[in-house]
């Protein structure tokens, strides 16, 4: 508690010096224990600059994500009313799910620093080290179990507009749960479920951003196909102000999903990049090629073929071929 008291004042003092006694007599505690505070700061990564009888001040923040920094000015009623959050994890979402099982309330967030076994779809891995947002959020949506793809196109813009409101990038959305930006992968979300015939118990939103990590440290074969953030900002982005977004945005676009299903997919048509070209998509063993013409109400892709059938696809991996 005084340790955060004490780097509030010294955030907000700036790159002016603040002295040891002002800061303790702000506190109510001694100068001495303020110099033991000053020194956990200084562990969890702060660089702080002491300068004899006349104060300290920071000099350089570590960038990592603190629940103090996160909830102050969140403003959310459901969406991260409780953050938990990890240096190192194997996979927010397995951790979400068994949190949601144990019966962790609505709106709950897991997010990690680093993932040591993140999960993409398929039994496919998401390479996670640290720079990034990785976040799953627990969700017990009362709607059909048809409609659970849904949640997937809801996180996606949620994401998106998140991602064009702090780093005011065009992110485009990619059916069914990939953002892009400039033509290559920026995020991915991953979709569990709980359910007993055709009840959702719960549901995991798994998001993942690539925001500030080195691109090098994506295996080669996957380098080319993604981009960060920073890298299409050029510049650092603030994780914190982004996380904030994200959840802001989430918070309206569920509330919008469980209200009234075509809003999603008004807003979903307007960011995507996938419906009016020619596109490849793979999965469960054919690769079907064809246009691309739109989603239907539960969030399938419709698909036209060349001999000018229309087929109707669940899930899948898409390529885009052609611009239409
Ligand atoms: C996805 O799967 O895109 C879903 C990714 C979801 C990740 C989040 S992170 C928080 C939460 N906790 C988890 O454990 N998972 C979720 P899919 O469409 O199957 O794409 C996976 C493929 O993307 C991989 O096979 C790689 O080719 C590629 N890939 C892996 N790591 C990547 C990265 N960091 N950035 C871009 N592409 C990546």
């Amino acid at each position: 508690m005084y340790k955060e008291k004490i780097l509030n004042l010294l955030r907000s003092s700036r790159t002016a010096l603040i002295s040891g006694e002002e800061l303790a007599r702000k506190c109510g505690i001694s100068r001495t224990m303020v110099w033991k505070h000053i020194k956990t700061l200084e562990r969890d990564g702060f660089v702080i600059e002491a300068v004899p009888s006349q104060g300290y001040r920071i000099t350089a923040a570590p960038d990592l994500l603190r629940k103090n920094d996160i909830t102050p000015g969140l403003k959310t009623k459901l969406i991260g009313k409780h953050i938990h959050l990890f240096p190192e994890i194997a996979s927010t979402n397995t951790l979400a799910m068994e949190m949601a099982t144990a019966g962790a309330p609505e709106g709950t967030v897991v997010i990690a620093e680093r993932q040591t076994a993140g999960k993409g779809r398929l039994g496919r891995k998401w390479i996670s080290p640290k720079g990034n947002l990785y976040l799953s959020v627990i969700l017990r949506p009362h709607v059909p179990m048809h409609r659970a793809p849904l949640v997937t196109l809801m996180g996606a813009v949620a994401v998106a507009s998140a991602i064009r409101t702090t780093c005011n990038l065009k992110a485009g959305i990619k059916w069914p749960n990939d953002i892009l930006l400039s033509g290559k992968k920026v995020c991915g979300l991953l979709t569990e479920m709980s359910a007993e015939q055709d009840r959702i118990r719960h549901l995991v939103l798994g998001i993942g951003v690539d925001v500030n990590m080195d691109p090098e440290e994506l295996p080669a074969g996957i380098q080319g196909l993604a981009t960060t953030l920073a890298r299409e900002a050029g510049a650092a982005i603030n994780r914190t102000a982004l996380l904030q977004q994200v959840l802001r945005d989430l918070e309206l676009w569920y509330r919008a999903f469980l209200e009234n299903h075509s809003a999603i997919i008004n807003e979903w048509g307007a960011m995507n990049v996938t419906v009016g070209n020619r596109v490849a998509v793979g999965g469960a063993g054919e690769v079907l090629e064809g246009l691309a013409q739109g989603i239907d109400h539960e969030g399938r892709l419709l698909l036209r073929l060349d001999d000018g059938t229309i087929r109707t696809v669940a899930a899948g991996d898409v390529t885009i071929l052609k611009k239409g």
